[in-house]
């Protein structure tokens, strides 16, 4: 059977997490995590690449970790991998993902504690024997509390940014092995509403012929478990632990089951509740009259147009007003990925990033692209490289530079400028009016209360030569809540001080959030959908915050590099 790379990932991460936890050397630990980092970034087939001899020429992957995956791909197991699994509890390695809990903690609480999982870890806290152990007190108690809550809270669930590809592979692997069986196939669920987590990946296939497509389906490369397998649903588990739903349908319902499979429930709900006042039947087979009458089912918009309502698109269905919407006539023309110009909120490797201005213009050309801006850290981020006075003066210079060479593209100069603890910018005022971009961001003191961060954060947004306020709440998904800010009090300064709000859209962040994003458009403040990117690659961020952009409604006006270049220096100006 074939080996998928996700499956050699799996299994190199792990190794990783039990090394480290048994004490081993951190280069040996190092060696596995970069291996396993390299393959998941593989631009290929692991197998194919591996025949051709080209896996040696991967940046990590040395000659130990190629024996590795040799053998893995010979007889589908690494045996010093089951060789592990049997000397550390498995359970043990769940408590890594605890914020707080590095593998020195888990060994230790391991062997003094008895401490095997999470259960037993917030036990342990809860009675307070963690504080009897060096460097433990109050505040780490409280910090491990609140790390597995937001565990437990985001268990299960996958980031947009990982799911999406995936379901895009599923769909090209089942067209190419059985697509004369396959007459449609679409995404569905929480991913084709492009919520910032999943907890399954849905798909919909129309067909009259489902037999073929559900063996094709439980075979795909990267299977660990099928979960059921039956004629009008089959479910799987990949080794990253993600299940996956596929539901075959006949053709003449396609757009009944897309409606009642894309949810959200309480959207369903809604829309049932609407088809009964007009006296009709809705169900994923079709919309029908009292009488049984076939009204619609062959496509989602037919069954939305029986109900009197143009197509919802999929990102408002989250029963937030868009029924009453499109009842009204006011369905928002959503912004598209195609609508986006620019992305002002690039590193280079002057800082924390990895690639040159110059690299990083190719790319932005190749999307299309009619501006960028490079907004590396500021002075005070030593930890992300960040630019001295000089430093960003001689980039202003190198961008003036290229500027020059230039037709019918620009790189601002930028920075992304640190909010420090009191509020006041990392550079004086003298070099940031030099600067066409100044970006505000909060890094540090995280822990500050609302009160004090939100004044902070005021204060910095109150200097004139701020534009964007960037990643407003500083969440990564299922690593760390957002710290506390008053998002009221600071989109009202925004309004006042025309100051452009970010949609980050690393996966991680997806920050500001769909809710508070459709809050902002309403007091007709400017939105901003940036990358963060700090590699070339991070570039393809952008469809993550176009969709997060999308479910807060927001139309190509409202968001500022959405404008063509002419356009956008004209609202520089302003
Ligand atoms: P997830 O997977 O937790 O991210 O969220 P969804 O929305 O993908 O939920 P899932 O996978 O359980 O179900 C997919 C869709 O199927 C859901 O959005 C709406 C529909 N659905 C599932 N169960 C029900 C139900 O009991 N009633 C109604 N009206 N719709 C349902
Ligand atoms: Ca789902
Ligand atoms: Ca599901």
């Amino acid at each position: 059977m074939k080996v998928d790379a996700s499956k050699v990932v799996r299994i190199f991460n792990e190794m990783a997490d039990f090394l480290s936890i048994k004490g081993e050397n951190p280069f040996r630990v190092r060696a596995y995590q970069k291996a396993a980092d390299a393959l998941e970034h593989l631009s290929g087939d692991l197998e194919a690449l591996y025949h051709q001899g080209k896996l040696q020429n991967i940046a990590g992957i040395g000659k130990g970790m190629l024996e590795k995956i040799e053998t893995i791909l010979e007889i589908g197991k690494l045996p010093a991998y089951e060789e592990l699994k049997k000397e550390v509890p498995e359970s043990l390695r769940e408590l890594l993902f605890i914020p707080e809990m590095g593998p020195k903690t888990v060994k230790v609480l391991y062997e003094k504690g008895n401490v095997k999982n999470i259960e037993d870890l917030e036990k342990f806290v809860q009675s307070h024997k963690l504080r009897n152990l060096p460097g433990m007190g109050a505040k780490t108690e409280e910090n491990i509390l609140r790390g597995i809550n937001l565990y437990r809270s985001s268990k299960g669930r996958i980031l947009l940014g990982k799911a999406l590809p995936l379901a895009k592979r599923v769909i090209t692997e089942l067209k190419s092995s059985v697509s004369p069986d396959i007459e449609r196939i679409s995404p569905a669920g929480s991913l084709r509403r492009g919520k910032e987590t999943i907890g399954d990946i849905d798909i919909l296939v129309s067909s009259s012929n489902s037999s073929p497509i559900m063996d094709a389906f439980t075979y795909l490369s990267f299977v660990e478990e099928v979960l059921a397998k039956g004629k009008t649903k089959s479910s799987i588990l990949t080794y990253d632990g993600l299940q996956i739903d596929l539901r075959v349908v006949s053709p003449d319902s396609f757009g009944a089951a897309l409606q009642y499979f894309t949810g959200s429930k309480s959207h369903n709900i809604n829309l049932r509740e609407r088809a009964i006042r007009k006296g009709l039947k809705i169900n994923e087979y079709g919309v029908f009259t009292q009488k049984g009458e076939k009204l619609a089912g062959r496509n989602e918009e037919d069954v939305h147009a029986s109900l009197s309502l143009p197509l919802i698109p999929p990102e408002l269905r989250e029963d937030r007003g868009e029924i009453e919407a499109g009842e009204k006539g006011e369905i928002p023309e959503l912004l598209k990925e195609e609508g986006i110009k620019g992305d002002l909120h690039i590193h280079t490797k002057a800082s924390d990033g990895a690639n040159s201005i110059e690299e990083l213009i190719g790319r932005a050309k190749q999307k299309g692209y009619e501006y960028i801006a490079i907004t590396d850290h500021s002075t005070s981020l030593k930890i992300a490289g960040g630019l001295s006075e000089d430093r960003l003066l001689q980039q202003i210079n190198h961008e003036e530079g290229i500027n020059s060479r230039l037709k019918g593209f620009k790189v601002f100069a930028g920075s992304e400028v640190d909010i420090r603890k009191d509020g006041s910018l990392d550079y004086p005022d003298e070099v940031l009016k030099k600067l066409d971009i100044v970006i505000a961001a909060v890094h540090t003191s995280l822990k500050q209360d609302k009160k004090t961060m939100t004044d902070r954060v005021i204060k910095a947004l109150c200097n004139p030569f701020v534009r964007i306020f960037a990643h407003p709440t500083g969440r990564l998904l299922g690593e760390r809540e957002a710290y506390s800010i008053d998002l009221d009090k600071v989109l009202q300064v925004a309004q006042e001080k025309n100051i452009w709000i970010e949609i980050n859209a690393q996966p991680q962040r997806l920050d500001l959030a769909d809710l508070w994003i459709k809050e902002a458009k309403k007091r007709s403040i400017k939105l901003v959908i940036n990358t963060d990117a700090h590699h070339l690659s991070n570039l393809d961020f952008m469809p993550f915050g176009v969709i997060t952009a999308r479910r807060g409604w927001l139309e190509k006006e409202d968001v500022v590099n959405a404008l063509s270049l002419s356009e956008f220096l004209t609202s520089l100006s302003l």
